[in-house]
């Protein structure tokens, strides 16, 4: 690395959407949907030509999951029983977009607590699970907003896109081509959830977030060493979403289940946990860090037993809510934002010198580490 190009998390940013939906509302109108199904296929269920719809439960979702409630943009849709997705009206050209509203409004967060005028950023990096159209970029409509001038594209590795966009940003401020990068998440998650499936339905949540990484010569006393980065990805069909520009070249496949999320939950859990946590271990020795000694975990936001294995893998021991916080009890699965709340909220305490990883982990199968210290 060119020793006068190091690169720093400057700040972060959150926007979190105001309405939330708990458990309890979202199992009460799950179920009244299922209700609905079941008394309208009544005789095909009764002659045996179509399996009944079964309910979902409140208890199985914190126990298999740990989350409790989630935010969204559009509580009264997903929760009605005749809709189940969110209504965003469609806006007109010279309007923001709602992915690069709630962009903005994190990316303005990260910049104020930076001290960084807008003037000073060169580059935008809109990283998500999900583009709200082909282009212009999400990136370059949040870019003109904020008035940067530079250059801006989307980039998405699903719940590892602020991860991999923390790493280029990186490697933009490494090789002396960028020295202030935006990197934004908007996740409007609400959107690409198949709210009528129960194995997934209680999975998700929306957010904006926003990572400021500099070079460490423009950035505030006040920041996050980067010590390394590492990505990795490896073919899965065990997450996969078939939507995209050629669906329809395909009429046939239009409105099936699979243009939406769809998982094997439990192969994922099982081949996630070992891959990730063997990964977190083989860059600390990389890097020189005792694993063991990390002060916390930012790991990503999907399943509470998910986060309680990796955290033991790596510390040697249960890891307490101090070491290895977590937020989707109240925001679920926000995709590539989840381990970006996670430091947001949490890391505001730690001293300089303490060593931590923000982590990502999902669909590809996609993995990126970032190992940071409070500088000081
Ligand atoms: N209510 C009651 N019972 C239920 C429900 C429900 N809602 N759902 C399933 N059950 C039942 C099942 O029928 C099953 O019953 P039986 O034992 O009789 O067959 C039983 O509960 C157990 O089911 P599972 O084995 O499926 O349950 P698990 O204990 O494995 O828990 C989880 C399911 C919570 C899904 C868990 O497996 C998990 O969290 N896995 C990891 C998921 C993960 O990390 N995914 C990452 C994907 S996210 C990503 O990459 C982002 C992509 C971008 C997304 C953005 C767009 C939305």
């Amino acid at each position: 690395m060119d020793a006068t190009h190091r690169p720093v998390i400057s700040a972060t940013g959150l926007y979190t959407p105001p309405e939330t939906v708990t458990n309890a509302e979202l199992v009460d109108s799950f179920n009244e949907y299922v209700r609905r199904h079941n008394a309208e296929h009544a005789d095909a269920i009764a002659a045996g030509n179509r399996p009944a719809l079964e309910p979902s439960s409140v208890e199985f979702i914190e126990k298999a999951s740990g989350i409790k409630s989630r935010h969204v943009v559009d509580k009264a849709s997903v929760l009605d029983p005749g809709t189940m997705c969110p209504r965003i009206p469609e806006r007109a050209n010279d309007e923001l977009s709602i992915m690069a509203e709630v962009g903005v409004t994190a990316a303005r967060q990260a910049l104020e607590r930076a001290g960084r005028a807008p003037g000073q950023v060169d580059a935008v990096l809109c990283a998500a699970s999900n583009m709200q159209r082909a282009y212009p970029a999400m990136a370059i409509e949040i870019q003109h907003a904020l008035g940067i001038d530079g250059f801006g594209f989307d980039m998405n590795v699903a719940c590892s896109s602020a991860t991999f966009g923390i790493q280029t940003a990186a490697d933009y401020i490494r090789a002396g081509n960028a020295r202030s990068v935006l990197v934004v998440s908007p996740e409007i998650t609400s959107g690409h959830l198949n709210w009528r499936d129960r194995d997934s339905h209680f999975i998700f949540g929306d957010v904006a977030t926003a990572v400021l990484v500099e070079d460490a010569e423009l950035a505030p006393a006040d920041h996050w060493d980067i010590l390394g980065t590492k990505l990795k990805t490896v073919f899965s069909n065990n997450i996969r979403n078939n939507f995209g520009f050629l669906n329809r070249a395909a009429p046939e496949g239009a409105g099936q289940p699979d243009k939406l999320f769809v998982q094997e939950g439990r192969k994922v859990f099982k081949e996630v946990v070992p891959m990730v946590a063997a990964m977190i271990v083989e860059e600390a020795d990389r890097l020189g860090i005792d694993p063991r000694s990390l002060r916390r975990l930012w790991l990503h936001q999907a399943n509470a037993g998910m986060n309680r294995l990796i955290a033991q893998k790596v510390l040697g021991h249960e890891a307490s809510e101090d070491e290895s916080p977590t937020v989707l009890d109240t925001y679920a699965n926000t995709s590539s934002a989840g381990s970006i709340i996670a430091f947001h909220q949490h890391s505001g305490d730690l001293v300089a010198g303490d060593t931590g990883i923000i982590c990502s982990f999902g669909a590809g199968y996609s993995a990126g580490t970032v190992f940071v210290r409070k500088a000081g």
